[in-house]
C-alpha cells in the first residue's frame, strides 16, 4: 500500500531503528540524521516516516507531511546556527539528478559557501 515501509529500502531501516542513524531531530511524520557522507560542514537529511520514492510524489499522496519535511528542513538549519549564514534544502529526484536512494528525503546543507548554479 502507498506509504508502506518497503522491506528493501534503507531509509525505511533507519525509520524502524534496524540500521543505525545519528539522529538530530524527530517528529511524529519525519526523522533527521546526519549523512554518512557529509558534503558540507553540516549535511542533514530530512525524511518522511512514510515511504514515498520521491518528494514530488509524496508531496502529491501526504502534502501535510511534505510541508513536515520542510518546517524540519527549516528547524534542522536553527539548530546548526546555519539559518542566519544561509543554506540550501535539495530534494535530488531521478538518478539524472544524482538521487541514489528512493525515499523522499531533504539534504539540508550549510555551514560553508554554497556556489550557483549547483553541478
Ligand atoms: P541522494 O539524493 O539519493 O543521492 O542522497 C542519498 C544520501 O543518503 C547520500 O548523500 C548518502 O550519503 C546518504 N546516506 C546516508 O546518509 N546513510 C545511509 O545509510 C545511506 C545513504 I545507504
Amino acid at each position: 500500500m502507498a506509504g508502506e515501509p518497503q522491506s528493501d529500502c534503507l531509509f525505511c531501516k533507519i525509520v524502524s531503528g534496524d540500521i543505525p542513524a545519528t539522529i538530530v531531530r524527530e517528529s511524529e511524520t519525519t526523522v533527521a540524521f546526519r549523512d554518512i557522507n557529509p558534503q558540507a560542514p553540516t549535511h542533514v537529511l530530512v525524511i518522511p516516516k512514510v515511504h514515498y520514492p520521491d518528494a514530488a510524489s509524496l508531496a502529491a499522496a501526504e502534502p501535510q507531511i511534505a510541508a513536515d519535511v520542510l518546517t524540519e528542513a527549516g528547524a534542522v538549519a536553527a539548530d546548526e546556527k546555519i539559518d542566519s549564514t544561509g543554506y540550501r534544502v535539495i530534494f535530488n529526484t531521478g538518478s539524472g539528478a544524482g538521487q541514489t536512494v528512493f525515499h523522499a528525503h531533504a539534504h539540508v546543507l550549510g555551514g560553508r559557501g554554497l556556489q550557483w548554479p549547483p553541478g
